[in-house]
């Protein structure tokens, strides 16, 4: 790998900000800002529980996981026309571009929305085409990635996976989120192996409130190819001895974590331990708009709060681009660009 050279510990946060990375761990619906859920409340003729935008966000004190996804679901109920989520997606892509994100790769939660009546394609079109229209106009690379609701029923995801056929070509893999304990990865070994078939990308969060074993699980039964969050792996050994030598990136989200209590403190959070460790972690912002920042912000806050370094900025991007979905051909493009912003700014030294 590249000799990372000596950079001053006060142009740390700048060279974050600054280095070309992906984000591999987003849900769209998490990117939903109170005022563009006012906007299409208000679109949308429907009444939402909450006076004002400011009113809406004091409301998101969160003390665990579940405590946030039952605010997530109500937000995302605005969202019923294409151009909703097209606007949705959109305004993430461009706020993720002023971060120097170059690609990303964007779950959705079909579920949430079929569930209100709101049909499959109108969801992936709509996002799809925010996708396309932010290569060309603001020169990201984007996909799409299906996430199974684990906290509904195996036929629930069946049924899904069916009803997103005609549109598979415009996603490349699937995922599992939502509550996790109590829907261990197990229960969707069949979905995930009808999606493993198709020839689709496989992915699902483990081991953000769950035991190591759902880790475990994810790989061995599931045959995820990236683990999303997987910061329990540091009480299992022989797992975090496994996740290393097969390259298994974790996509870690710091400041998530952080608000739903999985580490007392921003300081105690283990990304560190898992870089030492060898392991191919990311960082990424899982939910920005209810969580308190965009990728940017999950970097420089984590690095300031735990004393990260300019090798383990590099390191980070570096596993961005490596764990991604995208060609070869792209992530060479793309490690070329983090190397010479790294040269950069010794330079200016
Ligand atoms: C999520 Cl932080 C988190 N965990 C699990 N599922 C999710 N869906 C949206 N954010
Ligand atoms: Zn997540």
């Amino acid at each position: 790998m590249f000799k990372v050279p000596p950079i001053p510990a006060d142009r740390l946060p700048a060279l974050l900000r600054a280095m070309p990375k992906a984000e591999l761990h987003i849900h769209i619906e998490g990117s939903l800002e109170p005022e563009l859920i006012f906007t299409l409340a208000r679109r949308n003729d429907l009444t939402l529980p909450y006076a004002s935008v400011d009113e809406l966000r004091s409301a998101y004190a969160f003390t665990n996981l579940q405590s946030f996804l039952d605010i997530y679901y109500a937000g995302a109920s605005v969202l019923l026309h294409e151009q909703d989520f097209y606007d949705m997606a959109r305004a993430y892509l461009a706020r993720a571009a002023m971060d120097n994100v170059a690609h990303t790769e964007i779950f959705f939660d079909p579920q949430t929305h079929t569930a209100h009546g709101v049909a499959i394609e109108t969801v992936i079109n709509g996002l799809h085409r925010a996708c396309e229209d932010a290569r060309a106009e603001l020169g990201i690379s984007a996909t799409l990635i299906l996430c199974f609701l684990r906290h509904l029923s195996e036929a629930s995801a069946f049924e899904t996976l069916e009803q997103a056929l005609p549109l598979i070509d415009k996603i490349v893999g699937v995922g599992l989120d939502s509550s996790e304990l109590g829907h261990p990865p197990e229960k969707f070994a069949r979905v995930f192996a009808r999606c493993r078939d198709l020839g689709l990308h496989l992915v699902a969060h483990a081991g953000e409130e769950g035991p190591p074993a759902y880790i475990w699980s994810a790989l061995d039964v599931l045959k995820v190819e990236r683990i999303d969050h997987g910061v329990q792996a540091v009480h299992d050994a022989a797992l975090m001895k496994r996740l290393a030598q097969d390259r298994i990136a974790l996509t870690v989200c710091p400041l998530s974590n952080q608000k739903l209590r999985v580490f007392p403190n921003l300081a105690d959070h283990n990304l560190g331990r898992l870089l030492e460790a060898g392991l191919a972690a990311t960082v990424n912002s899982d939910d920005p708009a209810y969580f308190g920042g965009y990728i940017n912000d999950n970097f420089t806050q984590v690095f300031a709060a735990t004393g990260l370094t300019a090798r383990n900025a590099y390191q980070l991007a570096f596993n961005s681009f490596e764990a991604s979905f995208a060609s070869n051909a792209d992530k060479r493009v793309w490690e070329h660009r983090l190397k010479e912003t790294f040269e950069r700014f010794v330079e200016y030294d």
